[in-house]
């Protein structure tokens, strides 16, 4: 299977990327994890991109906060899929890297998930994935199914509550 490359801009991106790390474990997904940044090391960041499809890449994450150009930069040296997630930082709630992830210009994509929502950005990795994996895509049915369960489970005990 391929890997899904995960590149945070800094270590303090770590409690969004240990949620996207939780998800692949569960799907039993390949991935590898570092700490890159667009601004503090692009020489690094660039190297990483140009090389992941030959280094068995089939996706990758890249999260960053604040003038969050991360993902972009990584999306501007593969052709591989980049999901961008944007983190919270101090300031604007995240609205400054959530901006500066999904607004990419055209020609480059960036798939952009909700603000710090690791979880969401594995679980479409997973799907990319899927798309050439039918035992992963197995494995992300039941995951749904599990999921429906479990609000419908709420759902039937929700009238007991009030
Ligand atoms: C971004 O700046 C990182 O992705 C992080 O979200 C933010 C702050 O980085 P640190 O100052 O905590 O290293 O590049």
């Amino acid at each position: 299977m391929k890997k899904v490359g995960i590149v945070m801009g800094s270590d303090s991106d770590l409690p969004v990327i240990q949620k996207a790390v939780d998800q692949l474990r569960a799907l039993e997904i390949p991935f590898e994890v570092h700490v890159y940044s667009a601004h503090r090391t692009p020489v690094e960041a660039r190297d990483f991109s140009l090389s992941a499809r030959e280094k068995g890449f089939g996706v990758i994450i890249a999260a960053a906060g604040m003038a969050a150009h991360l993902a972009g930069a990584i999306a501007a040296n593969t052709t591989l899929p980049v999901i961008g997630i944007p983190c919270k930082g101090p300031a604007l709630d995240g609205m400054d890297a959530l901006l500066s992830t999904v607004q990419m210009p055209s020609g480059i994509p960036v798939a952009t998930v909700g603000v710090n929502n690791g979880a969401n950005a594995a679980l479409l990795a997973a799907q990319i994935l899927a798309v050439e994996d039918a035992a992963l895509a197995q494995r992300l049915s039941a995951k749904r199914a599990a999921d429906t369960a479990k609000v419908l489970e709420k759902d039937a005990g929700i009238a007991a509550r009030l």
